[in-house]
């Protein structure tokens, strides 16, 4: 029978996908601060991570599905009943998707399409009850074909990773056009935080920082100093997600704070920020961390987040960079059992 989400109903159901990754935990926060009931997609059998969302995020239920198991997240739906449904979900790391890349486009990008034909199957046909966000990334436009980049863009991925993400983004729109289905995508720039994944290229620096600082590490090996990235904060950008559902129509909305920065930038304020000038003296160039294409420079205008939303991020460049490292220093100290003055 099919479900029919109860809009009146005066408690919300939220379902996030990619509940155990960093955009998951800020938006669980988010929706439980809002008196949501939060549910959180977990995969696998006996998920490593499942222990922090249980300690750190108790009021948030689990349940068991994959992206890549349709009848999985026909189950999931079926039990959740969600108003909402937030796919975070993904394969999301742009250097592993080079080297696993059939995996990614299963989980990154047909993982959507499944979702959304869950959606249908659970909600009706006609059932656009289940309002649906689309976790799209500025990965798309790849090698730009303009500057800066807004909703009309056209896209130009250069990874399979960007592949997997279009054919996301795509799906969700013609899921809107076709079948009436209350969907978003919303198209986020590089998003940071001391959840952010030791993978990516912030927090791998913020990390080695606060240990060359506390002498536990000698240098730290980067691939390309060169590209620029729009960078923002995590805890800003989940408010546009949610922001996004609450519209009275389903849109596209690009979330960016409008300024560029490249690596090396983010390497030499993260050093300086614990009173390390001289930051050449640790950091080694390491082929290894080279990407066979890559993109060079991005930097988004959320002029429509601003306008129809009233979105705007609150968080800085040398705020983020310097909350990382403090956090990070305060993590790697305790671990070693060194008292910071
Ligand atoms: P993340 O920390 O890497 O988290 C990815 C999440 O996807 C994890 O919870 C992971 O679960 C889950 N996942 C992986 N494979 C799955 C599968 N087969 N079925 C179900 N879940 C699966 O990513 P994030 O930074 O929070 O980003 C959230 C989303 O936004 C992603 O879709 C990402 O591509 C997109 N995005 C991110 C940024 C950014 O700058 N952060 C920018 C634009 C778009 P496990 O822990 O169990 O592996
Ligand atoms: O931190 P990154 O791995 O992030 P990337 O590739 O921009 O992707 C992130 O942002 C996307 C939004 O545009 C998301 F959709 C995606 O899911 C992910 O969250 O790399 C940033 C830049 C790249 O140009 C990379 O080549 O840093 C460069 N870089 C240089 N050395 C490095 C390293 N990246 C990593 N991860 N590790 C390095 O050692």
């Amino acid at each position: 029978m099919p479900v029919t989400c109860d809009y009146s109903r005066r408690v919300r159901r939220a379902l996030i996908t990619g509940i155990t990754g960093q955009d998951g935990q800020y938006l669980a926060e988010l929706l439980h601060s809002k008196n949501y009931e939060v549910f959180g997609l977990i995969k696998g059998q006996n998920n490593p991570r499942i222990d922090l969302i249980r300690t750190e995020f108790p009021f948030v239920e689990l349940v068991s599905a994959d992206l890549q198991d349709l009848s999985s997240l026909v189950a999931a739906l079926e039990q959740v009943q969600p108003d909402e449904v937030y796919n975070l979900g993904a394969i999301s790391f742009v250097a592993l998707s080079f080297k696993q890349a059939e995996l990614t486009a299963n989980v990154t990008g047909l993982g959507v399409l499944r979702l959304l034909e869950a959606i249908r199957m659970v909600g009706g046909s006609s059932g656009n009850r289940i309002r649906f966000y689309q976790a799209s990334s500025s990965e798309m436009f790849g090698k730009v074909r303009e500057s800066p980049q807004t909703e009309s863009t056209p896209f130009y991925p250069r990874s399979p990773y960007g592949c997997a993400k279009v054919f996301g983004h795509d799906i969700t729109v013609n899921y809107r056009d076709s079948y009436g289905l209350f969907a978003c995508s919303g198209i986020l720039f590089n998003h940071e935080s001391p959840r952010r994944g030791i993978e990516f290229v912030t927090r791998k620096v913020t990390n080695a920082v606060a240990r060359i600082k506390l002498g536990l590490q000698e240098t730290l090996a980067l691939g390309n100093l060169d590209p620029r990235r729009d960078w923002g904060f995590a805890g800003d950008y989940v408010q546009a997600m949610w922001q996004m559902l609450q519209q009275d129509e389903p849109g596209d909305y690009v979330v960016a704070t409008g300024h560029t920065h490249s690596v090396r930038d983010f390497v030499d304020a993260a050093f300086r920020h614990v009173g390390l000038d001289d930051w050449e003296r640790f950091v080694l160039q390491d082929p290894r961390f080279f990407r066979p294409a890559e993109v060079d420079v991005l930097v988004g205008d959320a002029t429509k987040a601003r306008t129809e939303l009233g979105w705007k991020p609150q968080v800085d460049f040398e705020s983020l960079v310097a909350m990382m490292v403090d956090h990070d220093l305060n993590l790697e100290a305790g671990k070693a059992g060194i008292e910071l003055p």
